[in-house]
């Protein structure tokens, strides 16, 4: 809820514009300008909201004068970072903190009677993406600011980022999010870099010139591509990188002949169907959208991409052969993966390229991330969607497979019904059902390198959906495993934790992670230990303020805060964790008196809208912390919690408050998993399976200092085949059995006990995830999670080795690896 608007006074006295040396006057005033001159508000009728506007223009400043102030020569080689998100979250902090003006701008806020916090909860946080992907994206553009890459990151301006989510008895409801509503400070509009984006249409041929046919793509359609920046400052403000945001638009705002004619709304409707494009983020999460327009908004962005980056390239050095010497493109999953068709077009079609040339210069550029494994989260696209839409680049892709295929047919494979199998597994055209373009494969194959995001998940990568396409080239898939950027997670986030670092390794640590390892040395020291449980205490007290706030439940700092935020989905297995927590609410009832671990499960995320086993999934949450926490009996030795409308900015408050950590999917299916990392660096124990990167956090933090159970992927296979295994699993397990047995009776649900059947019927049936075969090594793994937690000096010195050991998991870390191994760019 926004405050109401106040009014705009009648006169107001205009603001002094400094020329002082001092550095909190000059932003001082540079911000009393900013409200005056660009909001036109005086300091008595500012919202929270024009401060925040009024601080991050007079901030964007000084961003704009570092970056000129760093402006190199035109840079040998620059990274383009393609993704359909980038969840940005608030930027203020990011801007403040790595031009080293907290405390400036601080200070210069309260001279003005205004408070720092205030502004910065004022702020809508940029959500255009949906999770870790598109997080994933914002760190590496930190970090490679930070760290000196040249980069520019291409996606969309969405209208209206993640929906918002709200609770209506339990029930997830959504609603659309308006963070542009009041425009955005920190964007630069730049209407001179606009594109026309074609859809639809015919190609033509021209006559034979030399004997070359050269072919025109005439669309039926075009929509403006219009870029907007948003600079991205790295840590100390030595450069400045830029996130491009296409917006799109319509060629004519407004069909003048309808509109005189009297048809005022069918005017418009063109407009309407061009703008439509960047309106909305699809809030899918690891499945394919399938719709013409989540292809649309891919192609609109790709191609608005390309064509800048190409013309750039051809403005500063003359011939776009040399592409692949000076530019690398990163395809952030296959959302971007129409690039290859659209380079080759380019490069075709524009350029006039021969063929063999087009196809070096795109397969040396282009670079492709594969994020998840998941069957339905593989996107392929029907050949006549694309035929319809985008039929240049449809007959690109045949050719591309014809060559694909002609040439492992040529290698000796041809005839046997074998041979056959083998080259429909490689088609980019997958024909099993119906005729469909694989995006994967299609990435792959335009692709110089190809790279998971954690050393399990690229194993998997080789010897599972690409096997095929890895024995043609073993050495295009390559690991790299995924970072954060400590900046927001760790000093932004943490900023206790982080001076307390700061005061016992020195202020080297800011620049240099690996010298948190100098705590390892006072893990057992009872001084530093008591200023470590501080600082944890102290982000417990805050975030118990905010669940009371939003929830009304009141929770004891002094418990066991047990988290579990992520998207909510079926391999993530919050319903594990559930299930879990039913089981031990009825040991605590069958045992009242035993000394329990007292514990706070909490949780966050979001549903996609049409996932419904998602979101009862969350009901049942909801209705479980109900019963649960308005239970006299179990008191406060189990509370949960469902925090509403998870978030960048409610991650912050969270992650720091957290003992526990929650990273229990099923083996073999959660990539990597970046949000693990979040918590392990700020000491939070991890409950874990060995899946995506969970592994190399054991591997950095050492195993005696996380909690791992569970299946691995192989186990997880195996299982999967034997018959029956979940109906097994559950009657060996009494445990399970009466836990399912109190949601399936309806205990959480009688105004309707068979709610949750389609939950537990599943388990007993299929369970996919194999929750089932988990539970007893869950259970026992949060028992021994218990007793740790009653040994304080154990618990915190596991704690404190987990801050320390966590270096390696920067982003700065992982650009770094893509830069050497992947981009071949030079670090500024
Ligand atoms: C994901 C994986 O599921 C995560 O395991 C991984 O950490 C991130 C970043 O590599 O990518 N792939 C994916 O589709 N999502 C991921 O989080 N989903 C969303 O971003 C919603």
């Amino acid at each position: 809820a926004r405050a109401p608007e106040a009014p705009v006074a009648a006169s107001w006295t205009a603001p002094v514009l400094s020329a002082s040396g001092d550095a909190v006057v000059d932003l001082r005033e540079s911000i009393r300008a900013k409200l005056a001159f660009a909001l036109g508000r005086t300091p008595e009728s500012a919202r929270p909201r024009d401060w925040f506007a009024a601080t991050a223009l007079a901030l964007r400043e000084r961003i704009v004068a570092a970056c000129m102030a760093s402006e190199r020569s035109v840079p040998n080689k620059r990274v383009y970072y393609l993704s359909l998100e980038f969840l940005i979250g608030r930027l203020m902090s990011d801007a403040m903190n790595n031009l080293g003006l907290t405390e400036t701008t601080r200070a210069a806020l309260r001279e003005l009677g205004v408070d720092l916090d205030a502004v910065q909860e004022a702020e809508p946080d940029a959500a255009l993406g949906n999770g870790g992907l598109g997080r994933l994206a914002a760190c590496f553009m930190e970090s490679m600011a930070s760290i000196g890459i040249p980069a520019m990151g291409y996606g969309i301006r969405y209208d209206h980022g993640l929906f918002r989510q709200s609770f209506e008895d339990g029930w997830q409801r959504e609603a659309p999010e308006t963070w542009l509503a009041e425009g955005n400070p920190w964007e630069f509009a730049r209407p001179e870099a606009t594109y026309a984006i074609g859809f639809g249409g015919a190609v033509t041929m021209s006559s034979a010139e030399a004997g070359v046919i050269r072919r025109h793509w005439q669309p039926a359609e075009t929509v403006r591509a219009v870029a907007h920046d948003v600079p991205v400052v790295g840590w100390r403000g030595r450069h400045v990188n830029a996130l491009r945001l296409w917006k799109a638009e319509a060629g004519e705002p407004v069909d003048l002949a309808r509109f005189n004619g009297g048809d005022h709304v069918g005017a418009v409707a063109a407009r309407m169907r061009a703008e439509a494009i960047s309106r909305v983020l699809y809030p899918s999460d690891s499945s394919a959208e399938g719709q013409e327009l989540r292809l649309r908004q891919e192609y609109f962005f790709t191609a608005a991409s390309i064509q800048d980056l190409v013309a750039r390239h051809v403005a500063e050095r003359g011939d776009v052969r040399s592409l692949p010497d000076h530019a690398a493109i990163q395809l952030n999953d296959t959302h971007p993966a129409i690039a290859v068709p659209e380079l080759m077009r380019l490069l075709l079609d524009v350029y006039g390229l021969a063929w063999e040339d087009a196809w070096h210069v795109t397969t040396h550029t282009l670079h492709y991330t594969n994020h998840t494994l998941l069957p339905e989260a593989l996107e392929t696209w029907p050949v006549e969607l694309m035929e319809r839409l985008l039929p240049r680049h449809m007959q690109i892709i045949y050719l591309i497979n014809w060559m694909h295929l002609e040439e492992q047919a040529k290698h000796g494979r041809q005839g046997s019904a074998d041979a056959a199998a083998y080259l429909a597994a490689i088609s980019l055209i997958d024909e099993s059902h119906g005729r469909r373009v694989r995006m994967g494969h299609l990435a792959f194959h335009g692709a110089r390198r190809v790279n998971g995001v954690s050393a399990l998940h690229t194993d998997l990568m080789r010897s599972t959906v690409f096997s095929d396409l890895h024995a043609l080239d073993p050495d295009k898939i390559v690991n790299k495993t995924n970072g954060i950027t400590f900046r927001r997670w760790f000093h932004n986030a943490n900023p206790g934790l982080t001076r307390l670092a700061v005061e016992t390794v020195g202020a080297g640590v800011l620049d240099n992670p690996e010298l948190l390892r100098g705590l390892e040395a006072q893990a057992e020291d009872p001084a530093f230990v008591a200023r470590y449980a501080a600082v944890r205490r102290e982000r417990k007290e805050a975030l118990a303020a905010i669940i009371a706030e939003r929830t009304g439940i009141d929770v004891d700092p002094a418990a066991l805060f047990d988290v579990q935020v992520k998207r909510i989905h079926e391999y993530k297995r919050q319903l594990l964790n559930i299930i879990e927590t039913v089981a031990l609410y009825q040991a605590i009832k069958a045992e009242p008196h035993r000394d329990w671990t007292p514990r706070v499960k909490i949780f966050a995320g979001k549903a996609a809208p049409s996932y419904v086993q998602a979101k009862l999934i969350i009901k049942l949450a909801c209705d479980v912390a109900r019963a649960v926490n308005d239970d006299p009996e179990v008191a406060d030795r189990l509370k949960v919690v469902f925090l509403p409308n998870y978030s960048v900015s409610l991650a912050e408050s969270i992650i720091p408050a957290a003992d526990l950590s929650e990273q229990i999917s099923t083996a073999g299916m959660e990539a990597s998993g970046t949000g693990n990392m979040k918590f392990a660096l700020n000491g939070a124990l991890t409950v874990g399976t060995l899946d995506g990167a969970n592994i190399e956090i054991r591997d950095h933090v050492g195993a005696e200092n996380i909690f791992i159970f569970g299946l691995e992927a192989d186990g997880v296979r195996a299982r999967q085949a034997e018959p029956d295994y979940a109906a097994r699993a559950i009657e060996a397990s009494p445990r399970l059995a009466a836990a399912l047995d109190m949601i399936a009776a309806g205990r959480f649900s009688p105004d309707e006990p068979g709610r949750f059947r389609p939950l537990t019927d599943d388990l007993r049936r299929r369970d996919q995830y194999l929750l089932t075969a988990d539970f007893d090594d869950y259970w026992r793994v949060q028992r021994a999670i218990d007793a740790a937690w009653r040994d304080p000096r154990g618990w915190w010195a596991k704690a404190i080795r987990n801050t320390a050991r966590m270096a390696w998991f920067s982003s700065d870390r992982a650009m770094r690896e893509y830069a050497g191994e992947i981009w071949r760019v030079r670090l500024g």
